[in-house]
């Protein structure tokens, strides 16, 4: 295809060829679009850029989001080799796994801080850098739960940071709406990837998902990364501020 040929973007959360970043990586690539990657540490770093490579990627570069500096000199040196960019993906969330378990309410403060500060603040702070140096027409997509929206069994401080997260897309999106720059949420089914390894209990969900969803199935990595497309391409170009829930119709039930 070639429905994002002449497009550049950004992908930031591919950590191996199971994460949802890769899958949306990969349905982009295969419209033409030309991708730049960042990675959070050098261990990530050596699975991360043979992928890239296979879609033909030189722009593979080391970012803690959790770092302002971080953040603004990957975009500095982005901005040096392609001048302007037209999307970014943020696919990116940490909670400690000792949080994900147990009650909410017994969270400490450092623990919420830091799911909030990398779940949700490192996109407002790339999307600051990054809308800087977006043409007209650009996208932004970061990736959400259910658990912001209801209670969903151990997702706890990551729910509260998925919810700050959606409000974020929303007052985003009316920040950047003049310059013609979109900002969205895709809200994923369960899938298991590294990050979903975390959280006690997936493999129940997995299932419980699988016998609920409308569509008596769970959602793969190829449905994300088609949606995920699609709110990247100019094909979503009237699409803003949304959460597009792609999880085989799970939200409409129970
Ligand atoms: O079921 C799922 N897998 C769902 C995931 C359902 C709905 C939403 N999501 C979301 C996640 O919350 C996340 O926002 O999708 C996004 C991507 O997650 P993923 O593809 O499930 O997970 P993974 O392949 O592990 O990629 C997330 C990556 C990290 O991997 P690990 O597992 O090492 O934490 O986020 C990156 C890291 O590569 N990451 C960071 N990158 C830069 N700086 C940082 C950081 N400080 N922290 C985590």
């Amino acid at each position: 295809g070639t429905l994002m040929k002449g497009k550049r973007g950004v992908i930031m959360g591919v950590a191996n060829k199971h994460s949802i970043a890769w899958a949306i990586a990969s349905a982009c690539a295969a419209q033409g679009a030309e991708l730049a990657f960042t990675y959070q540490g050098e261990a990530l770093g050596k699975r991360v850029r043979p992928l890239a490579e296979s879609v033909g990627s030189e722009l593979v570069l080391s970012c803690d989001v959790s770092d302002d500096d971080a953040i603004n000199s990957t975009f500095d040196e982005i901005e040096k080799v392609w001048g302007k960019i037209d999307f970014v993906l943020h696919a990116i969330a940490f909670a400690d796994k000792q949080y994900l378990r147990g009650r909410y309410i017994d969270t400490p403060r450092d623990a919420f801080l830091q799911a909030m500060d990398i779940s949700c603040y490192s996109f407002v702070s790339v999307a600051r850098r990054a809308s800087a140096m977006m043409n007209p027409g650009g996208s932004f997509l970061s990736m959400t739960y259910l658990g912001a929206e209801r209670v969903m069994p151990h997702y706890n401080v990551m729910g509260v940071a998925k919810a700050a997260l959606e409000a974020s897309v929303r007052y985003m999106a009316a920040d950047l709406g003049r310059d013609d720059i979109r900002v969205n949420g895709i809200s994923a089914g369960p899938i298991m990837t590294l990050a979903a390894n975390g959280i006690s209990d997936f493999r129940y969900i997995l299932r419980w998902n699988q016998l609920n969803a409308p569509m008596e199935r769970n959602v793969t990595l190829k449905d994300v990364g088609g949606s995920g497309m699609y709110l990247l391409s100019d094909l979503s170009s009237g699409v803003t501020g949304e959460i597009h829930h792609v999880d085989c119709g799970y939200h409409t039930v129970g």
